[in-house]
């Protein structure tokens, strides 16, 4: 098993691709209710960063035991698996605290002060079982219209170069290791692109063999485009108003609703004709 995951395309029903959840499980069951999504046809694939902050991490990170539920890992999911000899053991030392602390890990902590050792035995068991399983890339269709989902930036330009590299990696090698590897990491942790997005530095930049990348990790008033690439979190566990979850329904046009916690819904269409795109509105409030 590699740490890049493809999924076909899917026959019965949509695939939405959806932003940092932190814990959100509420709000995203929430949203999805009002998309009519069917467990037995549609899907949500999640750019990662599914656990700490938010009200419900662990019930978040179990969405990955569900059929419809795929997700790459965040930068948070990768700092647990950092520690996780010594949370398995318990003999967290005080600066490995600090840093999950630090990650808002409270939800994990709790437990581990908390539980009876075979109880804290099950749980941690479980969470690292859970956060095994997740790849590091996700392409979803195949072909000119594919999709890829990565939870920060993707460091090379061409997406199957950056699948390459992934698959020198064993996923369960990659999972066990708590050694930082630079040329994983920016997948995770990369904010670079973005914010030159941001600033306005560069021309539009897109990634080649693929048709979108979608990503998170960074948190943006409204989702951010540059060529094609696609940032969608939105801060769903930060209940201020202009924070919210953004979805994307993938499709001929990618539909992009960011609902905030306002409670508005803003959704922009983006459609790719060569190097053109149109954003077009069609409905705020
Ligand atoms: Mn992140």
């Amino acid at each position: 098993m590699t740490l890049f995951k493809q999924l076909l395309k899917n026959p019965r029903g949509r695939d939405f691709i959806v932003g940092d959840l932190h814990g959100s499980r509420p709000l995203l069951e929430k949203i999805l209710d009002k998309h009519d999504f069917s467990p037995e046809r549609d899907r949500v694939i999640a750019v990662g960063d599914l656990i700490d902050y938010g009200e419900d991490s662990l019930g978040t990170l179990r969405l990955l035991g569900e059929p419809w539920f795929f997700s790459v890992a965040g930068n948070h999911e990768r700092v647990i698996a950092n520690h996780r000899d010594a949370l398995a053991e318990r003999q967290l030392s005080k600066a490995q605290r600090a840093d999950l602390e630090a990650m808002g890990s409270a939800w994990l902590l709790e437990s581990y002060d908390k539980l009876k050792d075979d109880k804290w035995d099950d749980l941690i068991t479980e969470v690292m079982n859970l956060i095994s399983q997740m790849p590091l890339m996700i392409q979803v269709g195949n072909g000119p219209a594919a999709v890829g989902v990565v939870h920060a930036e993707l460091p090379l330009w061409d997406w199957d170069q950056n699948i390459a590299r992934l698959e020198r990696v064993k996923k369960m090698t990659y999972w066990a290791s708590t050694k930082a590897d630079p040329q994983l990491d920016t997948l995770l942790w990369g904010r670079s692109q973005v914010h030159e997005v941001l600033e306005g530095k560069r021309p539009e930049r897109s990634v080649r063999g693929i048709d979108w990348v979608i990503a998170g990790h960074t948190i943006t008033g409204q989702p951010v485009r540059d060529g094609n690439r696609l940032w969608i979190d939105c801060g769903a566990w930060d209940e201020r108003p202009g924070r919210g979850l953004a979805l994307v329904e993938v499709g001929d046009t990618l539909a992009v609703s960011a609902h905030y916690h306002d409670p508005s819904v803003r959704t922009h269409r983006f459609v790719r004709r060569g190097h053109h795109f149109h954003s077009v509105i069609d409905a705020t409030g």
